[in-house]
């Protein structure tokens, strides 16, 4: 999906809300089995409750990988069910080496695979050579982390360079040298709206990924205020206050209402900022 069809379904829909699939075995709601077929149930009944209410659904793959084997049926399967019109978030994080950056990519970009993803996670800490093997696919979409939602953003990515900046901001203008805003994409935490501002000014036309809404308090309204740019610009994920809105059999309606929630704001601010 290319940055037209992704701002086509944010005014269409009237929502810029991504949902986090975050799979938990321990938290799953009563009545369904603790097992491969019961995560296949919830996955499908969330998805079948919110389609209508997000452009985006982002599988975070530690919850996947921890299953063995069977995670990944499960996330073939969960990602063969989500309609082609949402746009698609493996969230892995990778990087490595280039030799090795280029199994990476192939494992979640290339053509052979059971499933297809839009968009990958990466961690830009080892730099361009280690970053160019995702360049390769131009139909896919690398989101690289620049300030993320936790604590310990501030260990490093908010440590001060020479020459002023933050690390951060030296990720996002080095970055922005190696791929446009059609193949390239932030995430930014959800929880560092002040930050927001300076950085939509170094990336003014870049889609910005942002998680941290919901469970780790994140402000929607400060950040569509701060983050959104004439293409909409954001994909804001929520996932744990979606998917475990209800531990009982009524789930699915829960996660719809909290989805709801969040898109109707998300209209108000589009139509406020658009
Ligand atoms: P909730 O806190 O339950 O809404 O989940 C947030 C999701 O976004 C999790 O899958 C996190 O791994 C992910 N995430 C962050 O929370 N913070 C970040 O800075 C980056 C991510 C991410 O890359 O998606």
């Amino acid at each position: 999906m290319n940055r037209e069809e992704l701002f086509h379904q944010i005014k269409k829909k009237n929502t810029y809300l991504c949902i986090g699939l975050d799979p938990d075995l321990d938290k799953l709601p009563e009545g369904l089995p603790r097992n491969l077929e019961g995560l296949l149930e919830f996955h499908k009944r969330i998805i079948t409750a919110t389609e209508d209410l997000c452009i985006a659904y982002k599988p975070n793959l530690a919850f996947y990988e921890k299953l063995g084997h069977e995670g990944w049926d499960l996330l073939t399967e969960t990602l063969n069910f989500i309609p082609s019109s949402h746009f698609t978030i493996a969230d892995a994080k990778r990087s490595d080496i280039a030799n090795t950056s280029d199994q990476y990519a192939e494992a979640f970009f290339g053509e052979s695979l059971p499933f297809k993803v839009d968009a990958m996670t990466i961690n830009p800490y080892m730099g361009e050579d280690s970053i160019r093997p995702f360049l390769k696919y131009p139909s896919k979409w690398t989101i690289l982390l620049a300030l993320t939602s936790n604590p310990g953003s501030q260990d490093f990515q908010k440590l001060k360079l020479e020459n002023g900046r933050y690390l951060f901001e030296e990720v996002l203008l080095k970055a922005k040298t190696w791929a446009g805003p059609d193949q390239m994409m932030f995430v930014v935490g959800a929880t560092q709206p002040d930050a927001l501002s300076s950085i939509r000014a170094l990336v003014p036309e870049y889609f910005l990924l942002v998680p941290g809404i919901g469970a780790q308090g994140g402000d929607l309204g400060k950040i569509s205020k701060a983050g959104m740019n004439s293409k909409g610009g954001l994909i804001i994920n929520a996932s744990r206050s979606i998917l475990y809105a209800s531990s009982r059999d009524n789930f699915d309606i829960k996660a719809r209402d909290a989805a709801l929630l969040i898109q109707k704001e998300m209209a108000q601010y589009l139509r406020m900022y658009i």
